[in-house]
């Protein structure tokens, strides 16, 4: 049987696929079991600098499988599920997460990608949370995040209509933070992905967990937050070698210490 998740380690970065195309990227139990499992792994290699979760062309996920989650669901199942914590699971992963849209990102599928650290985008990729349409709303966090993402006004908009939107709008209303042509958009990511990779990968944990205290916190305990760990990166390696290679005008190599 063909793995739900695939994973393709190509250090320092590592893409992680969702993989079923027959109902779109859906999200069962087993996949999100799957890849809760996958992702912890790749965080606890060192030599993983920066993961790209990705679909396929035509979707990315098109949200929580509906035929699997939702028609004999009940508050009762859907409490002893525990879902969010697997959500909140793919939050803690500290390495940094790229989501690489394209086609569809839905419901539980854009909630994913608003999981993840950045999202591009290939010019086909849509956006949305539909679940209006089904009598329910977002339950992985589209609600807030979108918010925190978009505006209340926006947000709202998109929530109670269940509207679609192109890569061009999502990047408009900065949810995607870069376009990528339909032919080259994973290799686009995956180059972004590289990039990332080769700074300094204790700043860059620091760097997104403050970025992250942004939504989750005030402004004062974020600003404390950003204090104490730029003060934490000069007792570093990479802070030695990167200040260095500047003062001798060389390109800096990151050790990760
Ligand atoms: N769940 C289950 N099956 C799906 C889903 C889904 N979300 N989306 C598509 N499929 C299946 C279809 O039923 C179809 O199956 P079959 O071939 O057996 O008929 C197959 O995938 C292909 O679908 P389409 O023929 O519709 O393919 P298209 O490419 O024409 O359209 C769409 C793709 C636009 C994605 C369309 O299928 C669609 O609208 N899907 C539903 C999207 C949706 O409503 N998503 C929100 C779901 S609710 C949610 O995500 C809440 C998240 C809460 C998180 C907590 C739980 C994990």
């Amino acid at each position: 049987m063909a793995e739900i998740v695939i994973v393709t380690r190509e250090a320092p970065i590592a893409t992680v696929q969702l993989n079923r195309p027959e109902v779109r990227n859906a999200i069962s139990e087993q996949l999100m079991d799957e890849l809760v499992k996958v992702l912890a792994g790749l965080d606890g290699d060192d030599t993983i600098r920066c993961i790209v979760i990705t679909g396929s062309d035509r979707a990315f996920s098109a949200g929580a499988d509906i035929k699997d989650n939702f028609v004999n669901a009940t508050p009762v199942t859907m409490l002893d599920q525990d879902l969010t914590s697997k959500w909140e699971a793919i939050r803690r992963i500290r390495t940094p997460i790229i989501a690489a849209v394209s086609g569809y990102a839905l419901g539980g599928g854009c909630e994913l990608a608003m999981a993840c650290d950045i999202i591009v985008a290939s010019e086909s990729a849509q956006f949305g949370q539909p679940e209006i349409n089904l009598g329910i709303i977002p339950g992985a966090g589209g609600t807030q995040r979108l918010t925190r993402t978009a505006g209340k006004y926006v947000a709202n908009e998109l929530i109670l209509t269940g509207r679609l939107i192109k890569a061009d709008e999502a990047r408009a209303i900065g949810l995607v933070a870069q376009v990528y042509p339909g032919a080259s958009w994973l290799e686009d990511a995956k180059a972004l992905a590289r990039a990332i990779a080769e700074k300094p990968p204790i700043a860059a944990r620091l760097a997104t967990e403050a970025v992250d205290l942004a939504w989750n916190s005030t402004l004062d305990a974020g600003l404390e937050f950003e204090r104490k760990a730029f003060y934490l990166l000069f007792a570093t390696d990479d802070k030695k070698e990167g200040v260095d290679a500047f003062m001798s005008k060389r390109k800096p190599t990151f050790k990760g210490t």
